[in-house]
Order: structure tokens, then sequence, then C-alpha cells
């Protein structure tokens, strides 16, 4: 977990929200949905030096291995195999961006941390990569962090939302997989999760996600439409987006980077 702050973010507005409120329900989620449609595969990173220009507002979906992150990106915008989910954990390596039509609103797709078969080199290099990207990114307007609603909390959860509260960067927490559970129990893990945080001093926003029932995109919609300027930045069509990747990108059949090669 990241340490030292090297670039102090912006103060943030964390609401310490349960989503939905009477706020996000005011807001009409339907172009946000759209917008989100329109997201494409920009390039994937096995490293800092690597990732697209530092420039713009990014989200970063982040979390153990296995809880959802990358079905939790195909979900909100609509797409299938944006990013590669599987039920294999470990699956998404490197740092994936994609491009909300202007190339200066992006998503990110992290590994997950925490997925103990991965070899112990490989665990150190991906720690330092995401350590590096995690401090150092200008961009970084926010993370999404998800959590397993059945193993909310887990030490690198707390240790990842202390950070975040250490570098007042914004945090946004997504109960996963609430499918798993009937809607009461949901409930009840989602209030005991925010009494936590909130005894934590944690005053970030949470709410339930599902992505197999596409439960809560609306909430997440606007919260990310928020970080990432909907609205306030200029749209770029997908002609003028140069980083040559984006052309190349098949799903499923991003470029593989060998350990030696990093
Ligand atoms: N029941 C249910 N399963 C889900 C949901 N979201 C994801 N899964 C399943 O959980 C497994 C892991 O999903 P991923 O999206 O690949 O998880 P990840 O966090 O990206 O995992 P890593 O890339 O390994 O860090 C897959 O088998 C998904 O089908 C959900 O909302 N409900
Ligand atoms: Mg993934």
């Amino acid at each position: 977990m990241p340490t030292t702050p090297e670039n102090q973010k912006p103060s943030t507005e964390n609401s310490a929200t349960v989503l939905p409120t009477d706020d996000a329900t005011a807001v009409d989620p339907k172009p946000l949905m759209q917008w989100l449609r329109r997201a494409e595969f920009m390039t994937s990173a096995p490293k800092l030096s690597l990732c697209p220009p530092d420039t713009g507002f990014e989200i970063a979906f982040a979390g153990r291995s296995n809880a959802g992150k990358s079905s939790a990106i195909n979900a909100i915008t609509a797409q299938r195999q944006l990013a590669r989910a599987s039920k294999t954990p470990g699956r998404t390596q490197m740092i994936n961006f994609f491009t909300l039509q202007n190339t200066d609103q992006r998503l990110v797709d992290l590994p997950g941390y925490g997925y103990a078969a991965v070899p112990e080199a490989m665990k150190l290099v991906w720690q330092k990569e995401l350590e590096k990207y995690l401090i150092q990114r200008k961009s970084l307007a926010g993370l999404v962090l998800l959590m397993d609603i059945r193993h909310p909390l887990k030490h690198f959860d707390q240790m990842m939302l202390q950070w975040a509260k250490s570098r007042n960067l914004f945090v946004h927490v997504l109960l996963t997989k609430a499918d798993k559970l009937n809607r009461g129990p949901a409930n009840t893990v989602l209030l005991d999760v925010k009494k936590q945080l909130n005894a934590d001093g944690l005053d970030f926003s949470i709410q339930l996600f599902s992505a197999m029932r596409r439960q809560g995109l609306e909430d997440l919609a606007i919260v990310m439409a928020d970080r990432l300027h909907f609205g306030r930045m200029p749209e770029v069509s997908p002609e003028d987006v140069t980083v040559e990747t984006v052309a190349d990108h098949k799903p499923n059949m991003m470029k593989d980077y060998r350990l030696d090669e990093m």
C-alpha cells in the first residue's frame, strides 16, 4: 500500500452517503448511461511509464482479486467484453484504460490485490507498479473500491481506504455481487459497512451493486459523471483518438507483456 504522499489531491467532498439519495435520483441518469456506453478500449500498460498521458480525469476500479471490477466496468458501459472478467482470480493484469469519447475522461481497470496464487516475484512487481500508479497519477480523480458483499472490509481494503483518506483521494465503495444475498441481508451489510466506515473516520459514499442484475448502475453513473466532468469537456470523436491500440483492440486479445520486459 502506498504510503508516501507525493502529489496532494484536491480536497474532495466525500458525502458519507448511502446511495441512492434524493439528490442522486434528481439527476437524469439516461444521458450519463449513454455516455458510458461509448467507452472504448484505449490501452493496457504494464507499468506507470507506459500509461497514457497523465491529463484530464480518470476513475480507477480497485479491489481484491475477483471482487468484480472488470464485470462492473462491463456493466456500467453495457458492453459484455470491454474489460476481461473471469472466474479465475488474477485475470486482470496490467493497468487497463478505457476512454469515454474524450481521451481526457477515462475508466481504469486495475489488477486485483491480495491474490495469493500469483507468484511472489510477480506480486512484488505488480504491487510496486500499482503503488506508483496510485501515488503518482495526477489525473486520478477517484477510486471506485469494490468489495464482494459477502467479504467486505478485508485487510487490504482497509489499508486502501485509510491510504485514500490520508491522500484526500475520493472513494466510492461498491458492495458487489449483491444478487448473492436477499434484499434484507444485503441492506443489513450495507448499513453495517457504512457504520464501520464512519467509525473508522472514512466518510466515503457506498452503494449496493450487482453486475449480474444490473443493480446500482445509475447511482454509479452519477458518481462517475461527476468525477469525470461529464458535460464539462469537449467531445472528441473516435477518428481524433490517436492512441494506436484503440484500432488494434479486440476483446480478450490484449497485448501480453512479459515480466522481463517490464
Ligand atoms: N453473482 C455475481 N457474480 C459476479 C458479479 N460480478 C462479477 N461476478 C463474477 O465474479 C467473478 C470475478 O469477476 P471479475 O469482474 O473478473 O473480477 P475482478 O475484480 O475484475 O477480478 P481480477 O481481475 O482477478 O482482479 C466472475 O466469475 C464474475 O462473473 C455479480 O454482480 N454477481
Ligand atoms: Mg479484473
